[in-house]
């Protein structure tokens, strides 16, 4: 503590912003949040085997659990958690996702990026404020680890002595992922071959790292055997069952960390009410059924109001792709009656996959709560970004405006902040696409570049990013991308059909556009944001579909590197920054 210093007298209310985290805790005691606490956690990252879908496997679990433990803090706590790389042959790094890392950019877990990936064996310490209630998760950023089932969830409550802006009397967190039965190494490897062997569709949806193979109750997916269906014991895979009592209202998290699927859920004779999205507030709206996307977390709350001597289906269904993984279902039971009796009416059925129409109309119906910031009426700058699918060399790769990115050897916080000029392209990436450009077909010549130089971004600027989609190789096909962006909370300004005009922001939402960290873009369709760029740092904004972004598709902003103080030495020992620093335990 004493290796270095800050000095708080001469900041400003937005200097706090750049404080360090040493800065931060001093700072919060100066305001008082005499509640903040440190939360020190020590966790071992390892393979190990596990039955996720009652097969068994090899995952990556911490401390010898999968998923890895929930962490729980209130807002203005210190998390610090001391990573220890157990795998053996390979570095590891963990995001903290939704979580902007204000003043600690050093710690947002990216490889390449943040940091140098963690060396098998080594400790590397996470130190970061939790500074905004709501639901998050963790989860790896380094090549497919995230695939591999290193994740987590992570909640926030609201300070103590303070209220939600909504009642529950209990509340439970359902965490989604994906699972192959193939490894992950061999997925990356067939993700770089020539032809690509794609990884196809999951075999098993999750909840909380719980699924059951081959197990489906529905109609469209064979009607499966008792011995397929377990619904009880204590296995691995059993699925966690909400128990309930009568006549309460609960509030149930969902975080989806797939890395692939974009999902629905949908609870049996009970509606949901949206309250939170990302960590943000929204305006509370009531659906049958909600969409959830890769880098999504919503809270919903429900009422049980229903017969309590029955049990309820909950299923969650694929979206965006033709499905061929049966929907995960686990059990709501009001506690009066035993939760293995199997519900007599037939799981809710989830929307047709390709009912974009029930998906558009779900996202638009997001609006923040009556209160939240609203965003600057104009922008500084505007990023039009067209997400094509392309070939290079013959691989098949996703790129931006026709680059697709590579990951380079040195983090960019500390190429960036020390001005390397031959670890990354210095010549900054395209700001938009030729006007000709079709996005109903594929080029005639479909072929793209690799790159990694970083969009400079000015601190504390209003940046309006429009996403545009396109049609990927194969004719008449357009995929889904939920793009999440690191560091910020960007506005949702707007959504639209083809292709972007300079008269489609007209119809912008400036008065109660929701804030989030992931926003979706449909197919053939665009998505309109717009953030204030007042957090330095270097971070990445990517689609959150795990092989999309091993195949290039996202892109690296820069800002105000220059004000970032205290960084951990060993976040940067590696690559051309190694030897900068060799003596010094912090970064000036
Ligand atoms: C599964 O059961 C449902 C309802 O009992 C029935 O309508 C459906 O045809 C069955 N599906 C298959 C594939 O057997
Ligand atoms: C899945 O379950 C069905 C119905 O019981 C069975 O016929 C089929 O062989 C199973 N498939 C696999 C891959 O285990
Ligand atoms: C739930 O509340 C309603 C109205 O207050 C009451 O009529 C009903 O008996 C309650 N149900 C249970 C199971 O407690
Ligand atoms: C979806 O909405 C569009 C525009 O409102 C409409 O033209 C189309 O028919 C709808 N598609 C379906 C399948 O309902
Ligand atoms: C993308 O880059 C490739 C390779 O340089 C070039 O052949 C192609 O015309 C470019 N496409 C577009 C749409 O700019
Ligand atoms: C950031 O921009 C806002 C709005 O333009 C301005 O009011 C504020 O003073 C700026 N802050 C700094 C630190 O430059
Ligand atoms: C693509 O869609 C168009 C218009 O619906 C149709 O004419 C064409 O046959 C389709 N092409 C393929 C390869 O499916
Ligand atoms: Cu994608």
């Amino acid at each position: 503590m004493s290796t270095f210093s800050c000095s708080l007298a001469k900041s400003r209310p937005r200097m706090v912003l750049f404080l360090t985290l040493w800065c931060s805790v001093t700072l919060s005691m100066m305001v008082g949040w005499s509640e903040a606490k440190a939360r020190h956690l020590k966790w071992d990252v390892e393979y190990m085997y596990w039955s996720p879908d009652c097969e068994e496997r090899v995952v990556m679990g911490i401390n010898g659990q999968f998923p890895g433990p929930t962490i729980r803090a209130h807002v203005g706590d210190i998390i610090h958690v001391d990573l220890t790389n157990k795998l053996g042959t390979e570095g590891v790094v963990i995001h903290w996702h939704g979580i902007r890392q204000l003043g600690t950019p050093w710690a947002d877990g990216t490889a390449s990026i943040s940091q140098c990936p963690i060396n098998p064996g080594q400790t590397f310490t996470y130190r970061f404020v939790v500074d905004k209630a709501g639901t998050y998760f963790y989860h790896g950023h380094y090549g497919m680890q995230r695939s591999a089932g290193l994740y987590g969830s992570l909640i926030v409550d609201v300070p103590e002595g303070e209220h939600e802006p909504f009642h529950y009397d209990g509340e439970f967190n359902l965490l989604f992922s994906d699972w192959w039965h193939q490894s992950v190494h061999e997925q990356e490897v067939g993700l770089h071959s020539k032809p690509l062997r794609w990884i196809g569709e999951p075999q098993t949806l999750l909840m909380n790292g719980r699924g059951q193979y081959n197990c489906s109750l529905l109609p469209n997916f064979g009607n499966s055997s008792s011995t397929q269906c377990k619904f009880k014991g204590n296995e691995q895979c059993a699925p966690q069952v909400l128990r309930v009592l009568p006549n309460k209202t609960y509030r149930l998290r969902l975080a989806s960390t797939t890395a692939l699927a974009s999902l629905n859920i949908a609870i049996g004779k009970h509606k949901m009410i949206v309250v939170e999205a990302d960590g943000n507030y929204v305006q509370p709206f009531a659906v049958e059924d909600l969409d959830i996307y890769s880098g999504e977390s919503y809270s919903v709350v429900i009422k049980t109001d229903q017969n309590p001597n029955q049990n309820y289906w909950i299923s969650v269904g694929v979206r965006g792709r033709q499905p061929k993984t049966p929907p995960a279902l686990t059990i709501l039971n009001y506690k009066k009656i035993p939760s293995s009796k199997l519900p007599s009416i037939s799981p809710p059925i989830t929307p047709a996959w390709n009912d974009y129409n029930h998906s558009k109309s779900f996202t638009k119906s997001i609006f923040s709560l009556m209160g939240s910031p609203t965003p600057p009426a104009s922008y500084d700058r505007r990023l039009l970004f067209l997400n094509t699918q392309n070939r290079i060399d013959g691989y098949i790769k996703w790129s931006i405006n026709n680059v697709s990115f590579v990951f380079p050897p040195t983090p960019y916080l500390g190429s960036v902040k020390f001005g390397l000029k031959n670890v990354f392209d210095q010549s900054s990436p395209p700001e938009d696409f030729p006007a000709s450009y079709d996005i109903m077909s594929p080029p005639a010549n479909p072929n793209s570049n690799t790159g990694n130089g970083v969009y400079k971004i000015d601190y504390n600027t209003t940046v309006d990013i429009i996403l545009q989609n396109a049609n990927a190789l194969a004719a008449n096909t357009s995929e889904i991308h939920p793009w999440h962006l690191h560091g910020h909370d960007f506005w949702v300004l707007g959504y639209g059909e083809g292709k972007f005009t300079k008269g489609d922001e007209a119809n912008f939402n400036l008065k109660n556009p929701p804030l989030r960290n992931t926003v979706v873009i449909f197919p053939y369709g665009w998505t309109a944001l717009r953030f204030v760029a007042d957090n330095p740092g270097a971070w990445p904004f990517h689609c959150h579909i795990e092989p999309h972004l091993h195949m290039g598709m996202g892109v690296v902003l820069s800002l105000a590197v220059d004000k970032v103080k205290g960084i951990p030495t060993d976040a940067l020992a590696c690559g051309h920054t190694a030897d900068m620093f060799l003596k010094k335990k912090y970064l000036p």
